[in-house]
């Protein structure tokens, strides 16, 4: 039998594309835009997405398999362990490695750690630079910090971007697929995804929610969607449990006569319309489960453990 090297595919281009970086560096964003739809949740704070995801881009010249990871982090939690081995289990098998950096800030350490990382365990793989969020920046600053990232790693390329200001996407996109192999169409073209809209409805959810807490509970937020149906009238029906780790955090999820839980509630139905395209009714409710990211039982139960 031949082997995929041997088979002749006409010039066309295709393979897995890991977006690794650090938390927040703008990751989800970028594959939102190239894909113009919402599959993977933003937030303005670290740690939001929380599994791989794969966004699929088909264009006529090739197929870019998008997979989208959680920023590595240091975390002593055993739900840390799952998220950081997500990331690790994307690049080892990717075709290509984007190494997104937020360019408006030097290097700092995790940048550091996940370089070697990288040139430790997938030294073979190309890797592209890709340095985010030059709209934050002015031109002798951005052209400093990019010097900086470009000494991590031994790169093949690099492009400066802005994902929210879409800059640099095109001229991105022709060095991704000058750097894929020759190879088949893995998916059929109308398809974006494997996550089923119900986990990005969670994912959705959990984002919002991001957005309005303040730090000291996100981390120890979990979203169940435990309903999840189209009704006959077209309207799309959530029920969603929000999981926190204490009393006290309950009543702060909940906020003031209901204010907090209705403000994530009404942005999440619109992130939910939005990706859905359909028109959502969500309701949410509060649930304590003391410590749950390092009960083993829970995170197994939610898909979040290998054990
Ligand atoms: N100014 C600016 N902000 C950006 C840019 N790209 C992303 N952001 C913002 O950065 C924040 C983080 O973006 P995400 O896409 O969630 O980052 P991520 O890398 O996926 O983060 P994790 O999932 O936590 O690893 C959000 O508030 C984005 O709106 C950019 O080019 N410019
Ligand atoms: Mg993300």
């Amino acid at each position: 039998m031949a082997t995929l090297a041997e088979l002749d595919f006409g010039g066309f281009k295709s393979g897995y594309v890991a977006l690794l970086g650090k938390p927040n560096v703008g990751k989800s964003t970028l594959l939102n835009g190239y894909l113009g739809q919402k599959i993977a949740a933003v937030s303005r704070k670290p740690q939001t997405t929380r599994r791989r995801q794969l966004g699929i881009l088909t264009t006529e010249k090739a197929q870019i398999i998008f997979v989208d990871t959680p920023g590595l982090h240091k975390g002593s939690y055993k739900l840390s362990e799952f998220i950081n081995r997500e990331a690790r289990y994307a690049f080892l098998d990717a075709d290509l490695i984007l190494f997104v950096a937020d360019v408006s800030q030097l290097p700092d350490e995790e940048d550091y750690q996940l370089a070697q990382e990288v040139a430790e365990k997938a030294a073979l793989t190309p890797k592209l630079l890709v340095l985010n969020k030059i709209d934050q920046l002015a031109p002798a600053a951005i052209e400093r910090n990019s010097r900086a990232y470009a000494e991590l790693l031994d790169f093949a390329d690099q492009t400066r971007i802005s994902a929210t200001a879409v800059l640099g996407q095109e001229a991105l996109l022709s060095k991704i697929i000058e750097l894929l192999p020759e190879g088949p169409k893995y998916f059929p073209d109308d398809q974006v995804t494997e996550t089923y809209e119900r986990d990005i409805a969670e994912d959705l959810i959990r984002a919002a929610a991001f957005n309005f807490l303040d730090d000291e509970i996100p981390y120890g937020l979990y979203v169940h969607v435990d309903d999840y149906k189209l009704r006959e009238n077209g309207m799309l029906y959530i029920h969603a449990q929000l999981i926190v780790e204490r009393e006290s955090h309950k009543g702060i999820v909940i906020g003031k006569g209901g204010g907090m839980i209705k403000q994530i509630g009404t942005a999440a139905r619109q992130e939910i319309e939005e990706m859905s395209s359909t028109p959502a009714f969500v309701e949410l409710k509060v649930r304590v489960e003391k410590n749950w990211r390092n009960n083993q039982k829970f995170l197994h139960k939610h898909g979040l453990s290998y054990d």
